[in-house]
């Protein structure tokens, strides 16, 4: 009955949005099993509307998005719209148990937000267990109409997203090595727009193609949407122009390679400036740790000329080394934004909060009744200054919102315990330093204050660049380095003319990175490494960023078909007479 009524309801929808004013753009998704066919193998994965990777959807600058989301699956979800700013909109997040409850088998939730202040290349996933690796797709937003952009408009664009293949469940995968408490099983192959391509069994003639004209310019649309791989990204005797990372626009910056972290989007022009024939482009993963596996094949498309010689073989690139950290801090250090472009801010100047945060693996006490693999047969976890984040059983947003106490506190620290030697790896397996506490503290923010934050990496367990993103708002990349973090010279350092805006930043693995924001986007905002599996440990904290002073810069009530949480009233009648009211 409720399946008849949304598809329903998706008719009239589309028939109202034909006739209604273009700014208002509207989308069902229905979230399902889906079967397919890769590496030889029929498995069942969970899609929207049955594709992968799911549907574009396309903006301008401005738009209101609605999406209706029906989870037809077996498993609870939640979509994220990542880098959307969703000013004012958190319960649109779609975050697990931190803006939202999942929705439940069989139920619906509208996401609706306002995509404005920011364009370029964004993308949705799943944000609940593992369904990222197949719950994805691309979010373009194009200049608002009548604008253009910085750059002269190209001939056309492909989204380009990167993922990886398991050759089984993925959540049933994850969910079994979260409960062995050690390390995960690594994925089977990369893909390229679902497609493992031409180095993988059964898969060259599905192999993701595009097709080029000799002279003129494309854009790509790079986004990289796997569970826990960095990416090497080349296409033979091409170059690229990066114009743009997680929607906001760079200078332009001319590349043989594109280093891209899970979370990231990397927006480059593409010149078809070479001899009319066909080319491969290339995937392969950066190994910022030799923890990480190494045994992976590239996953291929391939570009053709028009007019193209059909008997000449396409060309391959030739990769930098997997372990080539240096080609990839260079990438991603050199990046500096546009200033003056579209949606420019100035970054802040006065830092208001100071927080030295160091990212790291570690282990907790086993589950009771359980047995672990991890070291000293504990369970793996990952930490942002000893704090794994536990998520609550409900939503941290809720909490906030009615004021319900006793779900969560906001003593997240501004420092870790110690100090120590962070990056010194004869401290790997020192049981002193790798002993993590499982919590749930938040770190509050008075509206619209300034924060800066000192990542560093830490040599416990494993010592691989984290790509941290933050919700809610962008941040600026001041500097990055390697070693420890030296706050008498490394200031120094610092790019307070033109730093990178980004939300996702690569910290190199045994190093550190020193953002700046200003947190004027009430909610709890989660902050997170996007290494799939180390967000499941625990890698993670959230930002409770309190109302401004009036109601225009205070968050709305949640709509009305926000997912129950199961435990939430119990709680609430407990600590909270507002709720049970509401
Ligand atoms: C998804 O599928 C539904 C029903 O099958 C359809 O009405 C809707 O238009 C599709 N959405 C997109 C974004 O393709
Ligand atoms: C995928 O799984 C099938 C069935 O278990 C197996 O035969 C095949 O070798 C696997 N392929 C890869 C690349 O692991
Ligand atoms: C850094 O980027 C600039 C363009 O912004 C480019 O000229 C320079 O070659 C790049 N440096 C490296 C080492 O790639
Ligand atoms: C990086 O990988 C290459 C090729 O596998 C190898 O020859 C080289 O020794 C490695 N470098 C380091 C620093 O591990
Ligand atoms: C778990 O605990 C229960 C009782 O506390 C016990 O009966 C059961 O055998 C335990 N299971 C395992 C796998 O240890
Ligand atoms: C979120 O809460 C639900 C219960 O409301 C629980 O089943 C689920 O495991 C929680 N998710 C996370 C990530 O903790
Ligand atoms: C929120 O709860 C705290 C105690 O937990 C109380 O001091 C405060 O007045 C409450 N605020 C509102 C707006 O109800
Ligand atoms: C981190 O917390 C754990 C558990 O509370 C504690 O045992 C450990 O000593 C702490 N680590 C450091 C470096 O203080
Ligand atoms: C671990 O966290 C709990 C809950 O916040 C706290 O009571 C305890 O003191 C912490 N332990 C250490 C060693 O920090
Ligand atoms: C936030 O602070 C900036 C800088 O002081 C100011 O320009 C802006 O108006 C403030 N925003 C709000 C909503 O108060
Ligand atoms: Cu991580």
């Amino acid at each position: 009955m409720a399946r008849a009524l949304f598809f329903l309801a998706c008719g009239l929808a589309l028939l109202a949005s034909s006739i209604a004013s273009a700014a208002h753009v509207e989308h069902y998704f229905h979230v399902r099993d889906t079967a397919v066919r890769r590496l030889c193998r029929d498995i069942v994965i969970t899609t929207v509307n049955g594709s992968l990777p799911g549907p574009t959807i396309q903006v301008h600058e401005g738009d209101s998005l609605v999406v209706h989301v029906l989870n037809d699956s077996p498993y609870p979800i939640t979509i994220h719209w990542h880098g959307v700013f969703q000013y004012l909109s958190a319960w649109s997040d779609g975050t697990e148990n931190t803006t939202q409850c999942p929705i439940r088998p069989g139920e619906s939730f509208t996401y609706r937000m306002i995509i404005t202040g920011q364009e370029g290349t964004l993308f949705w996933h799943a944000h609940s267990q593992a369904l990222q690796a197949t719950v994805h797709g691309g979010l373009i937003i194009r200049p608002r109409r009548g604008r253009s952009y910085p750059f002269p408009k190209p001939f056309r664009e492909f989204p380009i997203i990167f993922g990886e293949w398991w050759n089984d469940s993925v959540v049933r995968v994850t969910s079994a090595a979260l409960a062995r408490g050690n390390g995960p099983d690594h994925s089977k192959a990369f893909t390229l727009n679902g497609q493992p391509g031409v180095l993988q069994p059964c898969s060259a003639d599905s192999i993701f193609k595009m097709k080029l004209i000799q002279g003129k310019t494309y854009l790509l649309r790079l986004i990289n949407s796997a569970l826990n791989m960095q990416f090497f990204f080349k296409i033979a005797y091409h170059k690229m122009t990066v114009v743009a990372v997680d929607a906001c626009y760079t200078n332009p910056m001319e590349t043989e390679v594109v280093v891209i972290a899970p979370g990231q989007t990397v927006d480059v022009l593409l010149k078809a400036d070479q001899q009319p024939g066909s080319y491969y482009m290339a995937a392969l993963n950066f190994i910022s740790w030799d923890g990480i596996p190494h045994e992976y094949k590239a996953a291929t498309g391939i570009i053709t000329y028009q007019n193209a010689e059909t008997s000449t073989p396409p060309l391959m690139p030739i990769l930098p080394f997997q372990n080539d950290s240096s080609t990839a801090f260079t990438f991603h250090s050199n990046l500096t934004e546009l200033v003056n472009g579209p949606h420019y801010v100035p970054f802040p100047q006065e830092v208001d909060e100071n927080m030295f945060v160091t990212v790291s693996m570690g282990v907790l006490p086993c589950q009771k009744n359980a047995t672990c693999k991890g070291p000293f047969g504990k369970r793996l976890s990952g930490s942002m200054n000893n704090q794994s984040f536990q998520f609550p059983k409900l939503s941290l947003l809720e909490a906030f919102y009615y004021n319900v106490s006793g779900i969560y506190t906001t003593d997240f620290p501004d420092h870790p315990p110690g100090p120590y030697d962070f990056t010194k790896q004869s401290n790997n397996f020192n049981e002193a330093l790798i002993n993590v506490n499982g919590t749930t503290r938040l770190k509050k923010l008075k509206f619209n204050s300034t924060v800066q934050i000192v990542f560093q990496n830490t040599a416990q367990i494993s010592y691989e660049s984290h790509p941290m993103h933050l919700h809610g708002m962008d941040f600026y990349v001041l500097a990055q380095g390697f070693g420890n973090y030296d706050p008498v010279n490394d200031p120094k350092k610092f790019n307070l003319v033109n730093p990178q805006r980004r939300n996702t930043i690569a910290m190199p693995a045994d190093g550190w990175a020193v953002i700046r924001f200003r947190a004027n986007n009430p909610g709890t905002w989660l902050l997170h490494c996007h290494v799939d599996m180390h967000l499941l440990w625990g890698q993670s904290m959230v930002f409770e960023v309190e109302n401004g002073p009036i109601p225009s810069t205070s968050l709305p009530p949640p709509p009305p078909d926000l997912p129950q949480c199961s435990d939430l009233e119990s709680v609430a009648n407990r600590n909270s007479p507002m709720l049970s009211e509401s």
